[in-house]
């Protein structure tokens, strides 16, 4: 190893296996339940609970650890609004033009359509921008390693984050999304990676009748080489 700074890893914890075991087992639990909603209530959410998820959102791994991420947090009915607009205008033309078949077929169980009310009636929407690049306080080009793969990383931490704190999200990806660096001001270093819905879910909500893949269908062990 090269000589460069370190401290002692005073952060870890070891659990003894039986609490180990029921920490993961409490953990999978309450994230089994989570599901993706499209119906939103209008009740506010206090802002430091928002801050605090991302916050955790920012502890997540990343390339050379360059955190090539920004959240743009809009709570603004205004701006809402125009990203509601923009957003529609392309899921119609993504409907009614651009999708094949195929992905209409994909989409069907969802029940998704062109209309995106929750983009006004939900709290907050929380952009989320993939920096390509950084920048040096002078201006110089910084280059970010997997920054596709890192901001996914931190966003799966922030749904899981908002989760935990009994909030509902909605993983929105209109396509493509470069109006929200228009609207939202963001460089063109920045790619819009997705938009994330926030809020209570509206009282009468319902969710699609789909299932998650069995452990067995989407893992391999290799214990023993063969
Ligand atoms: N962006 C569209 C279509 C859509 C695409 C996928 I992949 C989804 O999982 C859900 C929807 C929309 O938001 O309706």
């Amino acid at each position: 190893m090269t000589d460069h700074p370190t401290v002692p890893l005073d952060s870890y914890r070891e659990y003894p296996i039986e609490e180990m075991r029921e920490r993961i087992e409490r953990f999978y639990a309450d994230m089994a339940r989570r599901r993706t909603v499209r119906e939103f209530s209008d009740r506010p959410v206090p802002r430091d609970i928002i801050e605090t998820a991302l916050k955790t959102a920012g502890t997540a791994p990343s390339g050379a650890n360059l955190q090539p991420w920004h959240f743009v947090v809009v709570s603004n009915a205004d701006t809402k609004q125009k990203i509601r607009g923009a957003a529609e205008a392309e899921e119609r033309e993504f409907y009614e033009h651009r999708a094949s078949p195929e992905w209409l077929a994909a989409l069907e169980p969802l029940g998704t359509d062109s209309s995106k009310p929750f983009l006004e009636t939900a709290p907050y929407l929380i952009a989320v921008f993939l920096q390509k690049y950084g920048r040096l306080e002078d201006g110089r080009k910084v280059k970010h390693y997997y920054p596709m793969e890192s901001t996914g990383l931190a966003t799966g931490m922030l749904i899981t984050a908002l989760h935990r704190a009994g909030l509902a999200t909605l993983t929105h990806t209109p396509s493509p999304m470069k109006f929200l660096n228009q609207i939202l001001g963001r460089p063109v270093s920045e790619r819009p990676f997705l938009l994330l819905v926030v809020g209570y879910p509206a009282d009468d909500a319902r969710v699609p009748d789909i299932e998650r893949k069995e452990l067995a269908e989407f893992t391999t062990f290799v214990d023993d080489l063969p």
